[in-house]
């Protein structure tokens, strides 16, 4: 019987069903009792009074979707760091004040149950919250999407601090249940892995190829339901775990091989165990690739089956039906693998398989360090996906005789660099070239970005397919980053402004008027002063450090890698100290440098600049002689939740890489928008922030991008540097002494020979001088409250552009050509 479509309206709760709806899942679904529960408990029993309406909306969503067989976007990604979702989804589905309310009456503070959430980790950085807010925005523009991922049993790692330094320990996120995952048994998949290929007579006469698996392990699709702003789309997040085919070999288990039975089963599940904590290196290349192509793979079966549902086998419409979005390179196997799958089981001959998937695939390219592009041997592809290794030869082969040798006729050195195949010692798949030749559109995330990429990475690649490159800067979504991280500056937008900022953040420009008002500065500043007086708490809680919210809050937070220049940062700092010790009268507005990071965990320089970090630290927040005017903080386990607390708080936002190495940057818009004044270079989407704020409202120090690119070029020496300044000198020596590690000289001195006899690959002391006038500019402002209120205000006020709306509607127009569909 067909039921009618529940309207939002329908939908909506008033506090008191919720909170009867939260008191009967507790007792129901918890088993407990209100006398009894744990703070966890209630918290779940609140994520599944909530669930009620997401599940509600989800089915409409869906339901609608497959009457209207819309086109869809499905966004590839071996990251999606989601962080918590309980006060995203109650926001989303404005929930939250109601059930605030709700908890109220029950005598529970709803913050203080969202802190029993674990963050979903399930990425490293900027890449995998950028995939987050993509899919918050698809759904909030009611765009139909789904995104495809791995269900990470540990995400991750969880950093502690020991003694100054980083250990790794497992995160396990759901080690006792995620309330927002549905397990869907009935879209389990069956993937094939290694063995060998046959060639056949097929039914239609011609050759066919036969894979036959070594191997096969099931996909099981976990969904995490994402709430659209409003409610009306709720999409999915479908992530993948691995189990093994056969839960284990019973005849071995009967004949007493208990352990052996259970071995593949094992070796099964160790596909989806861990994120690789490294994004910028290949390591453990086997199961990495595996990983790669086990959740391509499944997600591959998974479009066409649903596509299948309405098509049958008539293909003629899926690349009108079906975009596929690569985040970066690594679901790059996707493409030979929907090859395969057009031309070995769905019969259809190799040039209409290819047109098909050239429309439907387009990748975004990331980042242009040359190790992140991945590369994989040539005979480990033979091993594990023999005959994709088949396919992408012959995608070579036709794409060098048919398009390079008509374009650079007997060009043989153009051919060998754009070829898929590295050949060498060691022959290499390289996945970026691949990306480029199998997709329609190939893009970068911020304007520079995107120019480096077309011009430096891939200019024969733009030369022949000049309309395939393009932009889309980066955005992030104001719901997560600022209606609920700082609740009080989002009201005061709200009162001014009107409540529709949250999806037309454009709108905040208007604030830009009362950058002047002594009244609006003071409102404004009073809710930066609350926030970081929130931080201090949390500080004093995590780290035992005691700061004064008087004090300029400067944070850097972010992956640790060299080129994003935390070292500069630690030594501008102990530049300070140094003047501070000099002269304890040295005129500086006192000053907490913040910061949140975690080291790839074989990345030995990035922790020992970790462990400095917190060696001057304990020096410096513990010497009475510079009276508290330099304290310096390393929050542990840098993750979402945590950037939630300490972004509202922050008044700078470091962005100081090298200029021409931060592909954007997503932590500087952030910043920007609750009210930061960004210190950075002019490297990836700093300079849009700068164009949007105003120059003259962001602190630009350092090199620019043509002039890092001709200081290389003309023989970059750090020790000229080194000599020039005093104080520079000064401070690289002092690595060398036992001050910072007492009785133990040299423990730092890493850092000293990376930036002398290492070479300084990332410039860090060429832009020593320029960045610590940068610093002394900032002191200036800040110490002139009405202007420094002015400047926060209107970085806040210009972010608009950088909305992960704005974003998805770039892709939208300039990629994927979709139509929103009107659920609600
Ligand atoms: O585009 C999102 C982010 O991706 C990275 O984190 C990445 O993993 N390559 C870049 O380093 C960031 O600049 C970028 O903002």
């Amino acid at each position: 019987m067909a039921t009618k479509k529940k309207t939002d309206q329908d939908l909506q709760l008033d506090k008191d069903q919720l909170k009867a709806s939260i008191v009967r899942h507790l007792r129901s679904t918890l088993g407990t009792s209100e006398q009894k529960a744990s703070p966890e408990a209630w918290w779940k029993a609140t994520a599944a009074a909530v669930n009620e309406q997401v599940y509600e909306r989800l089915t409409r969503t869906q339901q609608t979707h497959f009457k209207k067989d819309t086109r869809a976007i499905h966004y590839l990604s071996a990251e999606f760091l989601m962080g918590r979702l309980t006060s995203n989804n109650l926001h989303n589905l404005s929930l939250y004040k109601i059930c605030e309310e709700a908890l109220g009456e029950l005598g529970l503070e709803l913050t203080d149950l969202c802190e029993q959430e674990p963050d979903m980790a399930l990425g490293n950085g900027g890449l995998g919250r950028l995939a987050a807010c993509f899919i918050d925005s698809l759904a909030t523009l009611n765009y139909p999407a789904v995104g495809y991922g791995i269900h990470y049993e540990h995400g991750l790692f969880r950093q502690e601090i020991q003694d100054g330094r980083q250990i790794e320990r497992p995160d396990s996120w759901r080690e006792y249940g995620n309330p927002w995952e549905i397990c869907r048994p009935e879209s389990v998949q069956e993937i094939p892995l290694y063995g060998y290929v046959e060639t056949v007579f097929g039914d239609k006469g011609g050759l066919k190829k036969v894979w036959h698996a070594g191997r096969k392990i099931k996909g099981v699709p976990w969904d995490i339901p994402v709430v659209g702003f409003g409610g009306h789309t709720v999409n999915i997040l479908r992530l993948w775990e691995s189990r093994a085919s056969e839960f284990f070999d019973w005849d071995v288990f009967n004949a007493g091989g208990y352990i052996d039975s259970q071995a593949e089963k094992a070796q099964a599940e160790t596909i989806s165990k861990v994120l690789y904590p490294n994004d910028e290196t290949d390591a453990g290349k086997e199961l990495r690739l595996i990983q790669q192509y086990f959740f391509c793979a499944c997600s591959i079966k998974d479009i066409m089956r649903r596509y299948k549902r309405v098509h049958g086998s008539d293909f003629r419409n899926f690349a009108a039906q079906i975009a596929i979005q690569l985040n970066d390179t690594h679901p790059t196997v996707a493409i030979p693998e929907l090859m395969r799958v057009l031309v070995d089981e769905e019969d259809l001959n190799w040039d209409a398989a290819w047109a098909i998937c050239y429309q439907v695939f387009s990748y975004t390219n990331h980042t242009l360090l040359p190790e992140a592009l991945e590369k994989w041997s040539v005979s480990l592809f033979e091993k594990v996906l023999p005959r994709h290794l088949e396919i992408i030869y012959e995608i070579n082969a036709r794409f060098l005789n048919e398009l390079v040798e008509p374009k650079w006729p007997g060009n043989d050195a153009i051919k060998a660099k754009l070829s898929i195949i590295e050949e060498g010692d060691v022959r290499k798949v390289r996945m970026g070239n691949l990306c480029v030749i199998g997709s329609c559109k190939v893009n970068g995330v911020a304007e520079i970005h995107s120019k480096l990429v077309k011009e430096d990475l891939f200019p024969e690649y733009a030369e022949l397919w000049p309309e395939k490159m393009c932009n889309v800067t980066n955005g992030v979504t104001p719901r997560r980053w600022l209606l609920a991280c700082n609740p009080e500056l989002a009201a005061l937008y709200s009162e001014v402004v009107g409540k529709e900022w949250p999806l037309q953040l454009d709108k905040l420009r208007s604030v830009t008027k009362f950058a002047d008002d002594k009244a609006f500065q003071q409102q404004f500043m009073t809710i930066k002063r609350h926030n970081k007086e929130k931080l201090v708490k949390v500080i004093k809680a995590e780290t035992g450090i005691d700061v004064s919210a008087e004090a300029i809050f400067d944070v850097q937070i972010k992956r640790l890698h060299e080129y994003k220049r935390q070292q500069l940062n630690l030594i501008h700092i102990m530049a300070l100290y140094r003047r501070l010790l000099a002269n304890p009268d040295y005129d500086m507005h006192p000053r907490v440098f913040i910061f949140g990071s975690k080291a790839a965990p074989g990345y030995k320089l990035a922790k020992d600049i970790i462990y400095a970090i917190n060696k001057l630290a304990e020096r410096v927040n513990n010497d009475a002689r510079i009276q508290g005017k330099l304290k310096v903080v390393f929050m542990p386990n840098y993750r979402v939740s945590l950037a939630e607390k300490l972004i509202p708080a922050a008044d700078v936002s470091e962005q100081i890489s090298t200029a021409g190495y931060e592909a954007s940057g997503t932590g500087n818009m952030k910043m920007a928008l609750n009210g930061a004044i960004t210190i950075g270079t002019l490297d990836g989407a700093n300079i849009e922030i700068a164009e949007e704020a105003g120059a003259e409202n962001c602190a630009i120090f350092g090199l620019n991008v043509d002039e890092v690119k001709s200081l290389k070029a003309r023989g970059y020496n750090p020790y000229d540097f080194y000599y020039a300044n005093s104080e520079l000198k000064a401070v690289l020596d002092w690595f060398d002494t036992d001050y910072f590690t007492p009785g133990r000289p040299g423990e730092l001195a890493s850092i000293k020979r990376s930036l002398l006899e290492g070479g300084d690959p990332y410039l860090t002391l060429a832009d020593f001088a320029s960045y610590s006038e940068a610093h002394k500019l900032i002191d200036t402002w800040y110490r002139d409250p009405a202007l420094w209120a002015k400047k926060v205000i209107i970085n806040s006020a210009t972010m608009g552009k950088f909305n992960s709306d704005r974003s998805i509607q770039d892709y939208v127009d300039r990629i994927w050509k979709l139509k929103s569909c009107n659920v609600g």
